[in-house]
């Protein structure tokens, strides 16, 4: 037998749960906003970082990218643009020599063709942009290189050398 006490606790149980969702809704909005708006940030600090960068122009062709090394000062920001005047595609990737040894000893295990941190893959024609903050000596890049099946093996490698600081000793050294 359903009693009003029953119904109204019901009912009771009905403005709770209202009143939760409500209450959840609201915090879910809230936290959209923040959201938009630090990504908005994001973009214009971006875009700021973007146009006071130093520009550095690469060319890759087959099978070499120049300029010969990239020199960056360390904690600078710089705009790669690279352009691929190639007959071939290629890609732009920043990285380290342990990373190379890695991906090699994998026996250039195929990967999707995506743009990714310090990755651009360039059709033939194509240039495209990559920004780049050095963060100085140890846990920054240390070669800029081509991954696609056989380009590495024949010169598509590039020492990423820093201009303030000894990076570019021990590149020369380790590559003997
Ligand atoms: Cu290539």
């Amino acid at each position: 037998m359903i009693t009003n006490g029953d119904k109204r606790r019901d009912r009771d149980a009905d403005t709770v749960r209202w009143v939760v969702l409500g209450g959840l809704a609201g915090y879910l909005g809230i936290a959209l906003l923040i959201l938009t708006v630090s990504l908005a940030n994001i973009r214009e600090d971006e875009r700021a970082l973007a146009e006071n960068a130093r520009v550095i122009e690469v060319v890759a062709t087959e099978f070499a990218f120049e300029p010969k090394p990239i020199e960056l000062e360390r904690g600078e920001t710089v705009r790669l643009v690279v352009e691929n005047r190639g007959r071939v595609p290629h890609e732009f990737r920043l990285t380290t020599q342990a990373d190379i040894d890695e991906h090699l000893a994998h026996d250039h295990v195929e990967e999707e063709h995506v743009d990714g941190p310090g990755l651009i893959y360039l059709e033939v024609g194509e240039t495209k942009e990559l920004l780049w903050t050095s963060r100085g000596r140890g846990a920054d890049v240390n070669r800029a290189v081509c991954l696609l099946p056989g380009h590495y093996e024949l010169g598509m490698v590039v020492d990423v050398v820093g201009l303030d600081d000894d990076i570019a000793g021990d590149v020369d050294r380790d590559r003997e």
